[in-house]
């Protein structure tokens, strides 16, 4: 056994469907390494489960109107089975309503709070009245100082990607009724981190090979100064702070879900009949933990958690967070409200597992955002998996089937060209094993890649169905030497495409799949080799035309669900409303008032009299196409001035999510009362 390794992959919020944007953040590249390692036979274990807290779970019950426990029920198995099936082999995937993870977090807070790491303040936070709850992250909307972006929420803006608090937000509303907040006092436990400043800076001093851009972001956090951190909440939905007095309150979800990733090593633990062999991997030196995450959650794992385990004692910290940067949809932003997203549980009614996991593989943003598009998909399936791989692979036992009896040939004298070949095995085996360990993995997949192209390359120039009829030894040597290359292939792949390199393994009747058995000499003469399928087909354009029309389905499916409206706004009494004037009327005359490009004037039949009313609606309608047009107005506005013409009332009008205008009617007497 070598050294023992503890990977975690982030927690998915419980809250709705993976998509391709998790799968290339957190979960494949870790996958990739945890099979690396497997075949080398060292010791690790791969940890996830369900983040099943926080505000994003509750704002999707209230949205479906359901519990946060049906939501989080529903998507946790939802999840785990499509994990399962793509082939993320997880040795445990926990939930953090489970009782083992309560109790754990718990006890890190208990921990924490008697050692007097936490500081208690009482501070304003912002209040919805009418739905009676302070309002946290996600639960509250507004305007971001930083750029402007109306739809910034209350825990960071998407648009920038600051992190904010509510009460950064300018012009904030309320998630839960649109009303505009008012403030509370509340007291809160938080974790100081300028206190772990040091600290901080001495572990990462420590850690080597980290991804330039993780560092460079932890590092600057730590220039800029770390303040203090709530690690409460005043919500229902969570782990019960454990403290008297503390009703109501809940640990806030970034307290509680790293600790999730202890908490289902202890399940995992007691799983295995031993339940202290999780310290093993969290309070021993000889291990190492590495956490794969997208690079939004980097500040929680490189900042909060270290901060959190460092002050309980006696655990490890992060080895490594090899971060990964966003994965674009052809070219745009991935957005799971507008439906703009492939779901992994939707990838895998349509294809195998392994050709996502190839494609992603080879385009991981591991620097930079990177971008996914069926056509991507469709090019490097068709001209690397097939093309390339899967026809090396095919022609060699084809011909060993064909010429050759099904049985690996004698190999003659090798020629300088065969050792060439079989001398890549070797090499790529240690080029592709160094970028594994050093988190390079779509050099890794890319090198191995490399061997089925000289393979591929050597078949070809060696001509084998020349050689067939004039020389049937060389011909014999020259497909010895490709079903070594085959062999070494079924097992350098295997991180990646597992299913292709099972089903290879089974036509070449090998069982070997240990990292050491990537050899230039696999197979005896006479070992049996099955003639076997074809390992990828080719995709034609129409499977590739259905998925954009899918995605097309998708996006207009949500739209239609749920367009971008306003909230409702704040409640009103019924005499509120009826200081309202609203007339039926008729407009009479439009035209396009000089100097401004939105403003039309018009004089308005309002049965008692005529009226000269401004509207903002030149760029939606012609002033010609008016005159005749029934209208309701509000008749008792006091008149305002708009381009220096007094506007004497105002034309109700329908605004569309996108912008456009309609006009509000009714077939009704011109001055009819409106209620
Ligand atoms: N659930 C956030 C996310 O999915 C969060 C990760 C927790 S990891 C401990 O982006
Ligand atoms: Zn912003």
């Amino acid at each position: 056994m070598g050294k023992r390794t503890l990977v975690t992959s982030a927690l998915p919020y419980a809250n709705g469907p993976i998509h391709l944007g998790h799968l290339a953040g957190a979960y494949l590249p870790a996958d990739f390494y945890v099979r690396f390692k497997r075949m080398r036979e060292e010791d690790v274990l791969f940890i996830c489960g369900s983040d099943e807290h926080g505000v994003p779970i509750t704002i999707a019950a209230d949205k479906e109107g359901v519990t946060p426990q049906d939501i989080v029920d529903r998507f946790h198995e939802m999840n785990k089975a499509t994990f399962e099936q793509f082939g993320i082999s997880f040795d445990y995937f926990g939930r953090t309503s489970s009782p083992v993870h309560h109790e754990t977090s718990q006890d890190f807070f208990k921990v924490l709070n008697e050692k007097g790491v936490f500081k208690k303040k009482s501070e304003t936070q912002l209040y919805d009245e009418d739905a009676e709850m302070f309002l946290p992250d996600r639960y509250v909307k507004g305007t971001c100082p930083h750029c402007d972006y109306a739809e910034a929420f209350g825990d960071q803006c998407e648009r920038c990607g600051t992190s904010l608090s509510p009460s950064d937000l300018i012009e904030p509303r309320s998630m839960v009724t649109g009303n505009k907040p008012t403030h509370k006092e509340t007291e809160h436990w938080f974790l100081p981190l300028g206190d772990f400043q040091d600290d901080l800076q001495a572990w990462l001093d420590s850690t080597e090979n980290w991804k330039p851009n993780v560092m460079g972001q932890v590092k600057s956090w730590l220039t800029q100064g770390l303040g203090d951190r709530a690690v409460t909440r005043d919500l229902t939905w969570g782990v019960p702070v454990p403290l008297e007095g503390a009703e109501g309150k809940v640990l806030y979800v970034w307290f509680d879900a790293p600790i999730g990733y202890i908490s289902a090593t202890r399940e995992w633990a007691q799983q295995q009949g031993d339940p202290e062999l999780w310290k093993k991997y969290w309070r021993d030196d000889a291990s190492d933990l590495i956490h794969f995450i997208g690079k939004d959650n980097i500040v929680f794992h490189c900042i909060m958690f270290p901060s959190v385990l460092m002050s309980y004692d006696g655990y490890i910290l992060p080895k490594n967070v090899p971060a990964n940067e966003f994965l674009n949809l052809e070219g745009q932003k991935l957005s799971t409200s507008r439906g703009w997203a492939v779901w992994l549980h939707e990838y895998l009614k349509d294809f195998e597992p392994d050709l996502l996991r190839y494609v992603l593989g080879i385009g991981l943003p591991e620097t930079r955002d990177a971008d996914f598009s069926w056509k991507y998909f469709q090019d490097h399936v068709n001209g690397e998996l097939a093309d390339i791989l899967g026809n090396f692979v095919f022609r060699t036992v084809s011909f060993t089937n064909r010429y050759f009896d099904g049985k690996v040939p004698e190999a003659g004298e090798l020629t300088e060209e065969d050792r060439k070949v079989l001398g890549e095995i070797t090499r790529l085996k240690d080029e592709v094993e160094t970028c594994y360990e050093t988190f390079h993995f779509r050099e890794a997949i890319q090198k191995s890649m490399t061997l089925a192209r000289a393979g591929n390359k050597y078949f070809t120039e060696m001509e084998p169905w020349h050689l067939r009829k004039n020389d049937i030894e060389r011909c014999g040597t020259v497909l010895n030497v490709c079903c070594q290359i085959t062999a070494a292939l079924s097992v350098i792949f295997d991180p990646v495409i597992p299913d292709a390199c099972g089903k290879l393994r089974s036509y070449l009747h090998i069982d070997k799949t240990g990292w050491p058995d990537i050899k230039e000499q696999t197979l005896e003469a006479g070992h049996p080799v099955d003639k076997g399928e074809i390992l990828f087909k080719k995709l034609e354009d129409e499977t590739i035309d259905a998925q954009y029309r899918k995605l097309e389905e998708q996006t207009r499916q949500q739209d239609e669900q749920q367009p971008d409206l306003e909230p409702i706004k704040n409640t009103i009494t019924f005499e509120d409303f009826s200081k309202l004037d609203m007339r039926v009327g008729e407009i009479l005359t439009a035209e396009p008032v000089p100097k401004s490009d939105k403003l039309l004037k018009m004089t308005v039949d309002i049965g008692v009299e005529k009226r000269t009313i401004m509207a903002g609606i030149a760029q939606h309608y012609d002033p010609g196409d008016l005159t005749g047009k029934k209208v309701i107005v509000v008749a008792n506005l006091k008149p305002r001035k708009m381009m220096g013409i007094p506007s004497e009332g105002m034309v109700l009008m329908a605004e569309n999510p996108d912008g456009s205008l309609k006009f509000l009617a009714a077939d009704a007497e011109n001055g009819s009362t409106v209620s």
